[in-house]
């Protein structure tokens, strides 16, 4: 078994590490399963930071069976097992962060939600000031939410309930979610931001997971015509050059065609 789980400087003041934390040359390594699931959004933010990163990958056999079927092995070197893994990660699951400093400690993020806002904050996705940055904490929280809901009420159910709750959730939960969003992002004059005019972690947690949206609902519930000011959101990450460059990038295109073999419908 391997692992790719690296241990954590463990003997330094909060303080000295926090130093460490807020320096400009640092390294990062996200480690998680080699598909979008809960991290689409993070390796955007990341594809468009000017960030060292490098993402790492734990695999479980199912997914290695997909990888090996699709002939994807050299895209993702280096795999460790999730069994050996899960018991060293700080609460068993993934994403993880690790960020290595210059003088070589190795600190480690565990919680998507951590881990979104410190890099959202190294690249000033948080909005212009503290009304702004609790907005985008609202927003990218409800819609984190969404995400949370389709993956335990649809993803997790047994498979006999699984189409009955896809349909729960394409025809309450995602419209409940649409609606409101739909308005916050109209009253914000529906120009493709949640907050002002700036680009921010709720555009971005909301951009990244239209895709996915769509391809569960089709044009039922979010379509340019019903959801306008949700899909400009969209529109306006999709012709950044730095994310349009990411999402044709042959990485991207194997996260989604692995995305797609393991999802249950
Ligand atoms: N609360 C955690 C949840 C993370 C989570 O559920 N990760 C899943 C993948 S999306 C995982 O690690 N699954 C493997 C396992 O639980 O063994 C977070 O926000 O990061």
């Amino acid at each position: 078994m391997t692992t790719n789980t690296i241990p954590a400087t463990k003997n330094l003041s909060t303080l000295a590490l926090a130093e460490a934390l807020s320096a400009k040359d640092n390294k990062y390594q996200l480690l998680y399963f080699p598909f979008h699931g809960a991290v689409t959004c993070l390796r955007a933010m990341f594809s468009m930071s000017n960030l060292d990163f490098e993402s790492v990958y734990s695999t479980v056999n199912y997914v290695d069976d997909v990888i090996a079927k699709k002939g994807f092995e050299s895209m993702f070197p280096n795999r460790s097992e999730w069994t050996a893994d899960k018991p060293l990660a700080p609460f068993g699951h993934l994403p993880i962060l690790y960020i290595e400093t210059k003088s070589k400690e190795i600190i480690e993020l565990a919680e998507l939600s951590t881990i979104e806002f410190f890099i959202a904050e190294k690249m000033n996705l948080l909005g212009d000031n503290e009304m702004e940055k609790q907005l985008v904490s609202m927003y990218r929280s409800n819609t984190q939410a969404l995400f949370d809901k389709l993956v335990t009420t649809v993803l997790r159910a047994p498979k006999e309930h699984a189409a009955q709750m896809m349909e729960i959730f394409i025809t309450t939960i995602l419209p409940e979610w649409a609606s409101y969003h739909e308005r916050i992002l109209q009253a914000n004059g529906a120009n493709g931001h949640y907050v002002g005019n700036n680009l921010t972690l709720a555009d971005f947690k909301t951009g990244t997971m239209i895709d996915n949206l769509v391809s569960i609902s089709g044009e039922l519930v979010i379509s340019r015509e019903k959801t306008p000011a949700i899909f400009a959101v969209y529109d306006n990450l999709e012709k950044n050059p730095k994310y349009a460059k990411w999402k044709a990038s042959e990485e991207w295109k194997a996260y989604d065609s692995i995305s797609k073999a393991l999802a249950p419908f």
